[in-house]
């Protein structure tokens, strides 16, 4: 039912019934099976590596539960304008002096404006320009403004549905999950390839992470970058006091992932500060094989690239080379 081969094309017709079977799967067989479609398509030991700059911080309009940087929250989040090019390029070097391969733009919008988007092209092309693959996350785009960034040379978009569809109206009011399919959608059209994935302890429950992973193993064709963030609890927001996620659900997640889009990075993304070696351990067991490497994230803190340097030594992992553009 699981077969596929490094030569097939990734299914995109899973069904709901059959994502919850692999996901509930006794937790060594998935682990096996998810190991062995990792070894299909990637080389175990390598993982890809990105780094994430805040090009414009906080104030945004959105009322996201989980964002630290929605307006309607109080959470000591400092506003901040758009970045010069300047600041940017500078930053990006910094990253590929510290090995990042990918460096991410993050940006608190509900979209851009197009003025914003010319001057976030200026700053894609000069990251470019670095021999680093971009990527950027700036909310909803319009077709155009998706065709703009891909001719400023974007390689990638991230755009996340963060959760089930059910599940997303106790997240998420001011946009909908149909509208991150439309921007999803001006990006593929675009020709650039997708980042998309979720967020999990946000209080819902295994059937919505069961069904989180439907939607995207059955976006067609499916994404090329898959984050799996974990809540990151931040005071003001009201996920504040979200419930622990058994860490053995994050792996299961990371693992039925690995099966269902066998040719995605797999990317362990918010919330390892809170992960033990051994819990990160298990993930790149799973199939994981991408990290954020950097002190922070956008606006709260990732592990210190001194821990990952090391837990990479510890791991016998290294970094992944980027692969060459279509
Ligand atoms: N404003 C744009 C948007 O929402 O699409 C781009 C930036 S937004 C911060 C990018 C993604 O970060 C969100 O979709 C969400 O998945 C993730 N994120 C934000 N806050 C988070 C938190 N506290 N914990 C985990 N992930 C978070
Ligand atoms: C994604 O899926 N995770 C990253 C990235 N896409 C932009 C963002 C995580 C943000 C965590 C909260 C913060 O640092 O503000
Ligand atoms: Fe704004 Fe993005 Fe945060 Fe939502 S996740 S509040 S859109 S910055």
């Amino acid at each position: 039912m699981y077969a596929q081969s490094a030569e097939m094309e990734p299914r995109t017709d899973w069904s709901l019934d059959e994502v919850a079977a692999l996901y509930e799967m006794p937790f060594n067989d998935l682990l096996y099976q998810a190991q062995r479609i990792h070894r299909q398509y990637f080389d175990p030991n390598a993982v890809q590596v990105s780094t994430l700059l805040s090009i414009k911080t906080g104030a945004c309009p959105e009322d996201c539960a989980y964002c630290p940087q929605s307006i309607r929250y109080h959470t000591g989040v400092p506003t901040e304008d758009l970045m010069s090019v300047e600041e940017v390029t500078r930053a990006a070097a910094r990253a590929r002096a510290a090995g990042a391969t990918r460096f991410c733009l993050g940006a608190a919008y509900r979209g851009p404006k197009d003025a914003q988007v010319e001057q976030i092209s200026a700053m894609i092309r000069a990251v470019g320009d670095m021999g680093m693959e971009t990527c950027a996350t700036l909310g909803l785009l319009t077709e155009p403004q998706a065709q703009a960034l891909a001719d400023a040379g974007l390689d990638y978009y991230n755009h996340n549905l963060d959760t089930s569809e059910a599940f997303y109206g106790n997240i998420i009011t001011t946009r909908t999950f149909a509208d991150r399919l439309r921007t999803l959608e001006h990006v593929r059209t675009a020709g650039m390839r997708v980042c998309c994935g979720g967020i999990l302890g946000m209080g819902e429950a295994r059937e919505d992470r069961i069904a989180l992973l439907h939607s995207l193993a059955t976006l067609d064709p499916q994404p090329e970058s898959v984050p799996i963030n974990q809540l990151v609890r931040v005071q003001g927001t009201p996920l504040a006091d979200a419930d622990d996620l058994d860490g053995l659900e994050f792996v299961r997640t990371v693992a039925a992932a690995r099966i269902l889009m066998p040719r995605a990075h797999v990317r362990l993304s918010a919330g390892r500060t809170g992960f033990s070696d051994e819990l990160q351990a298990l993930c790149f067991a799973a199939g994981a094989n991408s990290i954020f490497y950097g002190d922070t994230l956008l606006t709260t803190e990732n592990p210190e690239e001194a821990a990952d340097r090391a837990l990479f030594r510890k791991l016998g992992l290294k970094p992944e080379q980027p692969t060459p553009p279509n």
